[in-house]
């Protein structure tokens, strides 16, 4: 006789035909926060409405300085009529979109950007970014550290030239340019099912890193962690890192990383 209080339909058939939902598990999340690096999955994200700078929009703050980094790292989620305001004269802004549509104007001249484009906008920019209908982004910042005067940059992930890597494989293009007078570059690298990194890295650079698509596994120092389209992942100077991407979808992840700075 079938008893009503239990079911029993996901012991088996839910685990091993649809995938246990980790994400409505009480208290169950794969997000870490350790010292030297970490890991924030999409069920730890604190959506908080009209940040500073930001109108009509809902922000998720995953990396800042609060913790040691020297840069910023969040998405925004622009409602309809939505806008960014002018950012502080010191401050430089990198701005990737995720999905939706966002309008730029920059010296008077109208710039529309969508999923996999991107701005730049450096310190002391008069330009404006607003949204008709709505966007998702994801946005680096950083108190400008040189002497130099970056440009206003815009384009699209495609039409950056794919760099050369070797001994590694993945296919890397920088969306800003490697010049002195910039402080930090964009990294969009992409890895096929299988493919891994070479190096096991230390560097000191930062990284703030979103995976765009793909999953695989992410070494952070003696950790290896599973890891998904949409985590986010935070590593200072001189963290060992390594990824392997798995599964049956092409890897790409967007990487901030700092450059042109003397480490001294
Ligand atoms: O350029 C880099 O440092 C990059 N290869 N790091 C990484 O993917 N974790
Ligand atoms: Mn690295």
């Amino acid at each position: 006789k079938k008893d009503a209080q239990y079911s029993y339909e996901h012991v088996f058939s839910s685990a091993r035909d649809k995938g246990v939902d980790f994400w409505d598990l009480p208290g169950y999340s794969r997000s870490v926060y350790a010292e030297d690096h970490a890991l924030l999955t999409p069920e730890s994200r604190v959506w908080a409405p009209n940040t500073y700078g930001w109108h009509n929009s809902m922000t998720a703050h995953l990396i800042t300085p609060a913790k040691g980094p020297h840069f910023t790292m969040y998405l925004v989620q622009m409602k309809q009529d939505s806008k960014a305001s002018q950012l502080d004269p010191k401050v430089e802004r990198f701005v990737f979109v995720v999905e939706g549509n966002v309008q730029v104007k920059h010296d008077g001249k109208a710039i529309d950007l969508a999923a996999n484009d991107y701005a730049y906008f450096p310190p002391g920019s008069n330009d404006t970014l607003t949204s008709a209908k709505g966007a998702g982004l994801c946005v680096f910042e950083r108190v400008y550290s040189k002497k130099g005067k970056p440009a206003f940059q815009h384009g699209t992930t495609d039409d950056r030239p794919v760099l050369p890597v070797a001994p590694e494989v993945f296919v890397l293009r920088k969306l800003l340019p490697a010049s002195d007078e910039f402080d930090f570059n964009i990294h969009v690298m992409d890895f096929e099912p299988g493919q891994y990194l070479y190096v096991k890295e230390i560097h000191y650079n930062q990284h703030g890193l979103l995976l765009l698509q793909g999953q695989g596994i992410y070494r952070l120092g003696n950790n290896w962690y599973p890891v998904q389209a949409g985590d986010a992942i935070w590593m200072p100077p001189f963290v060992l890192q390594w990824y392997a991407a798995l599964g049956n979808q092409n890897s790409r992840y967007l990487l901030y990383k700092d450059t042109n700075l003397d480490p001294l």
